[in-house]
């Protein structure tokens, strides 16, 4: 395979140096034990068992994401910029080879990206004899599956190709998605939402501003350059999570049977779509427009607590607040909240969000159980895309999936690169792990 644009030289140095460190520790201590489980862990969901492998991103309790060892404001200090904002690219790159790329390297991945943006006939043909009320995670999801039928990496297996190069026609295909999955999302945007009048790639623009450009939200044909800056900073903040969240793991399983990444990334998107996970975002935004809805505006504080201690007295979750691994505001949420600051951003779902931010947490404290009662990023990020005329919220874990597409494909092309295994975790019936329990094993 010829290797065109200097990621693919950049992944062989790195690649190798993978391999010879996972090889090692299996070597070395591969028959360690590092950790118990308990049985309340098994039957909650797997919390903290570490039993998953994520080089990409770690998600520390305290201090939130890490790319690649970077945190979100070094990332967003260190990546090449455009319009003082990073490459949305930029973040992929560090994302596969864990290192920050130069400007250089940033520009040529988006032009080599351009050239393969064009949707196929037949995905758009999947998109058009689907009921346009469809939500748009399924199309989406549809969409991605629809295009397996193009996997260089499935045939390459078949056509016998050695497990140690199958990394590379991965990153073909990752390349492929990453590519178009922008253009398909605005695709089912504009025809779900709004007049069914597309807007076509633009090669002038960046990842971050084309996508921006191609949801047209103010059905003006014009760039609005705030939203452009809203889509770059967005598309980095949602790429990735650690290993263990359900889209993650998700696809990282499925790649694990040797699926292709059409496969994979079509199934973490289905996991991405329920209410606890991705489509957070969505359930936040309709909740803040509900709460403006009944009080017809912005509430007074008292109002507010009442209302939300009846929105729980009714055995509903807050949505936007809570996780299952930060204890601390998340930073995502933080990164928003400046930017919305940074931008004067001061309409009434941004009022209500920073009213929230100041009841929910002592609420939340007060139920005993909720052991992160501060907000993540979907408590905030609906309400920025909202504010610049993305209204439709059903929506939001499309542009969710479009940037943890990053995070998936970054930790995939890891797996065939090191050659990962096929997952295979030991599942018990609740009577054997009585007797386990029992016999204190
Ligand atoms: N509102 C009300 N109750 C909440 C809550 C919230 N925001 N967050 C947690 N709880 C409740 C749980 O439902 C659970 O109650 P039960 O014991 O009655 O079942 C209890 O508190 C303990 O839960 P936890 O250990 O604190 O949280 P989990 O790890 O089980 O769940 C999460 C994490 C995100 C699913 C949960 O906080 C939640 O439902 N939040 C609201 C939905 C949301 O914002 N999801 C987005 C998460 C980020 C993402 O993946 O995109």
């Amino acid at each position: 395979m010829k290797l065109k644009v200097s990621l693919f030289q950049r992944m062989e140095d790195v690649v190798d140096k993978w391999r010879k460190e996972y090889k090692s520790v299996l070597e070395s201590y591969g028959e360690q034990t590092i950790a118990d489980v308990k049985v309340s862990q098994v039957l909650g969901g797997m919390r903290d068992v570490p039993a998953l492998v994520c080089e990409i991103s770690v998600v520390d309790p305290y201090e939130g994401i890490k790319f690649r060892g970077y945190s979100i404001d070094e990332v967003i200090k260190l990546l090449p910029k455009v319009s003082d904002f990073p490459y949305v690219l930029g973040l992929w790159y560090l994302l596969l080879t864990g290192e920050i790329p130069s400007k250089d390297e940033v520009e040529e991945l988006e032009e080599y990206i351009k050239i393969r943006e064009r949707l196929p006939k037949y995905v758009i043909e999947v998109l058009r004899n689907t009921p346009a009320n469809t939500h748009p995670m399924t199309q989406f999801a549809m969409a991605i599956l629809a295009m397996q039928r193009e996997s260089v990496f499935a045939k390459s297996y078949y056509e016998g190709m050695s497990k140690r190069d199958l990394w590379k026609p991965m990153l073909e295909d990752c390349i492929n998605l990453i590519a178009r999955a922008p253009v398909i999302a605005a695709y089912i945007y504009r025809r779900t939402y709004r007049d069914d009048v597309f807007v076509k790639p633009n090669e002038n623009l960046d990842y971050g501003a084309n996508f921006a450009n191609m949801l047209n939200v103010n059905d003006d044909f014009v760039l609005d350059k705030d939203f452009a800056d809203l889509i770059r900073i967005y598309l980095i903040l949602h790429s990735d999570h650690e290993g263990g969240n359900v889209s993650a793991h998700t696809c990282f399983n499925i790649s694990s049977a040797l699926s292709d990444i059409y496969y994979s990334v079509a199934g973490g998107m289905c996991g991405l779509a329920g209410p606890l996970h991705g489509n957070a975002s969505s359930e936040s935004l309709r909740w803040i427009l509900n709460i403006l809805k009944f009080f017809n505006g912005i509430p007074p504080k008292d109002k507010l607590i009442e209302y939300i201690n009846n929105h729980l007295a009714s055995g509903k979750v807050i949505p936007g607040f809570g996780h299952a691994v930060l204890r601390v505001t998340d930073p995502r949420y933080t990164a928003f909240a400046n930017f919305a600051k940074d931008k004067k951003l001061d309409s009434d779902v941004i009022k209500m969000v920073r009213l929230l931010y100041e009841v929910v947490p002592d609420i939340l404290k007060a139920t005993g159980k909720v052991k992160d009662p501060y907000p993540n990023v979907d408590g905030h990020s609906g309400a920025v895309l909202y504010h610049y005329n993305l209204k439709e919220y059903d929506f939001y874990t499309v542009m969710f999936g479009v940037s943890r597409i990053m995070g998936m494909t970054a930790q995939v092309v890891w797996a065939r690169a090191v050659g990962f295994p096929i997952e295979r975790p030991k599942s018990l019936p609740i009577k054997t792990i009585v007797e386990l329990a029992q016999k204190g094993k």
